[in-house]
């Protein structure tokens, strides 16, 4: 352990309440043109382990070259809409590595979560990997990401390579340093920058195995979405949790998961005054917003007993924690309570989305963390986001606003992360390189438009195609003239029934930001 933070860290946490009580909510920034509201970072999010736990030092995972990805052919089923509502989506492909041991066990599930993504249509590449460094599985996805069609994103399903990264990082204005190592997975999305295990500075090596140093391209190219739980023994087996998973992510993607679409802000007291900002996010996808960010009303208590069991489709959160869960303050943060994993097992939310702005809540790499065990909870649970290290979201108007249009949640965070390493690059490492998506990357919010389409006289009428512009895609109505179909959250376009020989009243239905799912969208046919 560096020489400094052992003699300073009492000194370090001193410092630290000092500076909280005497900087309010937020910490001066002294870089950045950006509005006076963006240009402050955040009090950073802090270890506050549940069970007296220490941060951990992450050994070097070892693995073996040669890379062997062996093909998996499905057969495909047919696109029923497209994934391409914004112009900016560069590809529509997406790569699935799964693990080969694993492969066997959960093939059946698999081939049905493939055939969801190519009706919403995507192109996706299956491959089984065999063996091979973590260098290698990044060279064969920029090597895939250069070809023609692009690669929009890839998820890691069961034990997939991945690296750790070390820094010094201040929190302070360089006042003082602390050492943290963690998994990285935006070493993977940033396919073609230049990544090295080469620095000197203080507890940082060269020589390791723990890359530190960064270089050339720093964009992320693709997004990726992990899909690990082997170490989320609280739930099940390795493969009885993943095959539960692809269970709840086709009912969700038809229509069989998810509640009132309505989203919940909860914020705790050291970040009490970011809560307006991060309910407008949200009202950009979501109409029914509860925003919660007074100091006093967050606190354990309430968030175990009205607010994860409530009817919330997305849940984001800004408190402190560890891999083991996350707690909030109450009495002028005289206790602090704790939120463990093993109550989000016991309680089951409803919800489908988080957001843990929680020290290394996202640390996939620790046995039963929160956000393995929120994304693949039992019966709810599809994406969680947040940081494996200390750090987390925030400027993420970035990320809202691509979810708002129709993309991905891997979309909304790459777009997210782009812009704000350009805006913030000092701050990029410390805040956001340990930033990770644990679950299915490709979904995004949706809400659920259906009706019926019967004749004047009261007969139901199958067969007709309700097309949804705006690459909407297209719904039929059933035997009972019963359609139902899922259009992105925010998504503003026109619907037009056609059948032969047959015209309707409404001729089309408009909508502009559809933010709730809308029942009783009716049409009479007159044939
Ligand atoms: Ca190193
Ligand atoms: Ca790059
Ligand atoms: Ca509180």
């Amino acid at each position: 352990m560096h020489k400094k933070f052992r003699m300073g860290r009492e000194l370090v946490l001193s410092l630290a309440v000092f500076l909280i009580l005497l900087s309010a909510t937020i910490w001066p920034d002294a870089s950045g043109p950006a509005s006076a509201a963006k240009s402050r970072q955040p009090l950073p999010t802090r270890w506050m382990a549940g069970d007296g736990s220490a941060k951990p030092v992450h050994a070097v995972p070892v693995y073996t070259d040669p890379l062997r990805m062996i093909p998996v052919e499905f057969p495909a089923a047919r696109a029923l809409s497209s994934v391409r509502p914004i112009a900016t989506a560069a590809s529509t492909r997406i790569l699935l590595v799964v693990e080969d041991s694993l492969y066997a066990s959960i093939k059946t599930k698999l081939q049905r979560f493939v055939q969801d993504l190519q009706k919403e249509g995507w192109g996706v590449l299956v491959y089984r990997f065999g063996s091979g460094t973590a260098p290698s599985l990044r060279a064969y996805l920029r090597s895939r990401y250069k070809e023609k069609g692009g690669l929009a994103g890839a998820l890691f399903i069961g034990d997939i390579p991945y690296i750790v990264y070390e820094m010094m990082q201040s929190w302070d204005n360089n006042t003082s340093w602390e050492y943290e190592d963690f998994p990285c997975d935006i070493y993977y999305m940033d396919v073609d920058g230049a990544w090295s295990d080469s620095k000197t500075d203080q507890d940082v090596r060269p020589g390791n195995g723990k890359y530190d140093t960064r270089s050339g391209n720093l964009g992320l190219e693709i997004w990726v979405g992990r899909l690990q739980t082997s170490n989320l023994t609280c739930l099940g087996t390795e493969a009885g949790v993943l095959n539960n998973y692809f269970e709840k992510n086709h009912l969700f993607r038809t229509g069989g998961l998810g509640t009132a679409p309505s989203a919940l802000v909860y914020d705790d007291d050291d970040w009490s005054g970011m809560g307006t900002g991060d309910k407008s996010n949200m009202k950009k996808i979501f109409s029914g917003v509860t925003e919660i960010s007074d100091a006093e009303k967050t606190t354990a208590a309430d968030y175990k007993t009205n607010r994860l069991p409530a009817p919330l489709e997305f849940i984001y959160t800004r408190s402190h924690g560890w891999p083991g869960g996350h707690g909030y303050y109450r009495n002028s943060k005289a206790n602090f309570d704790y939120v463990l994993c093993a109550e989000y097992v016991k309680i089951v939310p409803k919800a489908l989305f988080y957001s843990f702005f929680v020290c290394s809540g996202s640390d996939f790499t620790a046995a039963d963390n929160l956000g393995g065990v929120a994304a693949f909870n039992q019966k709810s649970g599809l994406l969680a986001y947040g940081s494996a290290k200390t750090g987390g979201i925030w400027v993420d108007d970035w990320f809202f606003e691509t979810l708002a249009q129709g993309g991905t949640f891997g979309a909304a965070f790459v777009h997210w992360f782009n812009h704000a390493q350009t805006t913030y690059p000092d701050y990029a490492p410390r805040w956001w390189y340990g930033m990770v998506l644990v679950g299915d990357a490709a979904l995004r919010p949706m809400v659920w438009i259906s009706g019926t389409v019967k004749t004047g006289a009261g007969a139901v009428v199958p067969g007709v195609t309700i097309t949804f512009s705006g690459n909407g895609g297209k719904a039929v109505t059933d035997a009972q003239g019963v359609y139902r179909w899922p259009v992105f959250c925010g998504w503003s376009g026109t619907a037009t029934p056609k059948k032969s020989g047959t015209t309707f009243q409404p001729a089309s239905r408009s909508y502009t930001k559809a933010l709730a799912n809308k029942t009783g969208q009716n049409y009479k046919a007159v044939q």
